[in-house]
């Protein structure tokens, strides 16, 4: 994910030159500097931080680690585009808003790319364009053909469903309230714990639904989708074919088993945003820090209700005023 920011961020996005690199595999580092011709490489993130030869940094490291250096960030006045999730705890991505608070500025954002994705921008300007009525109902689909890392329900429900949980907040507008969920093992072969099949419900502060499938060995390939049932109709996201096949008496659409594909043109428009907001000064229009964190409490409540086999309540901070 990194190298592929980094390809994006020194080839594809004007305004915005990359200066330099920082990854704990080193030799992974000196690969991607020397196909990009980038000749600074540090050996930790603090000390890229401290260097003062960024004006921003993109974060694609380990979950883990996100919250130190986006912390880190912060102190040092430098903006930073975070993967998600923001963090790996619930507390230290509420940190991360009360730091911003406090600092009264918005410096820390965070990649939910389906924000930049053209079907689910066409989703929700059918929403805003009065097309569908009143969005009443958000769908979800997410499948990945093989667990990534990690098969138990709170892996997949932070790493992966915090993309869902975005979605839904972020198309109808409106915070989660409460979510129920069911996890079921789908093969023998995958570890007791495996909860790699997810059903998730929501139900939103102002009442209106979600709904989201989470499959994470769907084998035929990686699919992710979003719909919005309205009052006065649908509004659902299609992805770009890669192709179209006949063959044997058979006529469809490729699917990548690639995570990354088809988001490459989100990606890149994310990247592309984020710096043009830095370079005219004016407010990131992707995720901010109250965004990661509010889909961290999402995922959090998520696998309480698992785990427990009932609903559970999103139990959100005040919003700071910065975040209104
Ligand atoms: C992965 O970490 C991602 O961020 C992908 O967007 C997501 O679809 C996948 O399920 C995650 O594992």
């Amino acid at each position: 994910m990194g190298s592929q920011h980094a390809r994006n961020a020194a080839r594809s996005v004007s305004d915005c030159e990359l200066v330099a690199l920082q990854d704990l595999d080193r030799d992974r580092a000196e690969r991607l500097g020397r196909e990009l011709g980038v000749g600074r490489l540090y050996d930790t993130p603090e000390e890229l931080v401290a260097s003062g030869t960024v004006d921003a940094l993109l974060v694609a490291s380990p979950d883990e680690t996100h919250f130190r250096i986006v912390e880190s960030c912060i102190a040092a006045g430098l903006p930073v585009l975070c993967e998600k999730p923001l963090a790996s705890e619930l507390k230290d991505a509420l940190e991360v808003v009360r730091t911003e608070a406090r600092a009264g500025a918005r410096l820390a954002s965070v990649g939910f790319m389906r924000r930049f994705d053209p079907g689910h921008r066409a989703v929700k300007r059918a929403a805003d364009s009065g097309a569908i009525g009143r969005p009443l109902l958000w769908k979800g689909v997410h499948r990945n053909a093989r667990t990534p890392y990690d098969s138990s329900g709170p892996f997949i429900l932070a790493n992966s469903a915090g993309h869902d949980f975005d979605s839904a907040r972020w198309l109808l507008g409106t915070e989660i309230a409460e979510v129920s969920v069911l996890g079921l093992r789908s093969r023998d072969d995958l570890p007791d714990e495996s909860r790699d099949l997810l059903l998730v419900r929501m139900a939103m502060a102002d009442g209106r639904l979600g709904s989201a499938e989470l499959f994470m060995s769907a084998d035929y390939g990686y699919e992710v989708s979003a719909e919005l049932v309205g009052q006065l109709g649908v509004a659902t996201t299609a992805q770009p074919e890669l192709s179209r096949l006949r063959s044997k008496g058979f006529r469809g659409t490729e699917v990548t088993s690639d995570w990354t594909a088809p988001f490459q043109a989100a990606y890149l428009a994310e990247l592309a945003e984020w710096i043009g907001s830095l370079v005219e000064g004016r407010p990131f229009s992707g995720a901010s820090a109250w965004d990661g964190y509010a889909a961290m409490a999402a995922s959090a409540a998520a696998s309480e209700s698992l785990l427990r086999g009932r609903p559970a309540k999103v139990e959100l901070a005040a919003r700071p005023e910065l975040y209104l």
